[in-house]
């Protein structure tokens, strides 16, 4: 199984502002525990990390074909892009929605999720946590 997990924009500045929000740890200690967490499950993930919306949206019908599910934190287009739920509707490839921090108990404006209309499961407010539990998840071996 080959996953591709996609990071919005401002995570790659994880580690260095709002740490009590987001933690401590860097972007690059989360890509560490996102293969660490992968190789446990026994699948294949690429990370990507984008700022940019239209690349997000190039990297998620690029995935069709290529990989059997992704894991995406649009960061902040979670509320506001239509063009990235319209995009994981294209593909259909089953898609687990992943935030670090509880979205629904922060400011009314991250309630609405867009992306999250085209996922099957979303894991939300566990930090790292969450990628590991959507990876096992879409590798079928976490509870629904
Ligand atoms: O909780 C999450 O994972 C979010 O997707 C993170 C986004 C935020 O816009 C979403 O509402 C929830 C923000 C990405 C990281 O932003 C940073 C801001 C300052 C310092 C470091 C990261």
């Amino acid at each position: 199984m080959k996953l591709l997990v996609i990071n919005g924009p401002n995570l790659n500045m994880l580690g260095i502002r709002e740490p009590a929000v987001y933690g401590k740890a860097d972007y690059a200690a989360l890509c560490a525990f996102v293969r660490e967490a992968a190789a446990e499950a026994g699948v294949a993930a690429e990370i990507v990390q984008s700022n940019h919306e239209g690349v997000l949206v190039d990297t998620i019908q690029a995935a069709l074909g290529v990989y059997d599910g992704i894991v995406i934190n649009p960061a902040a287009y979670t509320h506001t892009s239509v063009a990235i739920l319209d995009a994981l509707k294209a593909v259909a490839l089953p898609a687990v929605e992943v935030h670090l921090s509880n979205v629904y108990e922060r400011e009314a404006f991250r309630h609405v999720s867009y992306a999250g209309m085209a996922c099957v499961k979303t894991y939300c407010g566990l930090g790292f946590e969450g990628y590991r539990k959507a990876i096992r998840f879409l590798a079928g071996l976490e509870e629904a």
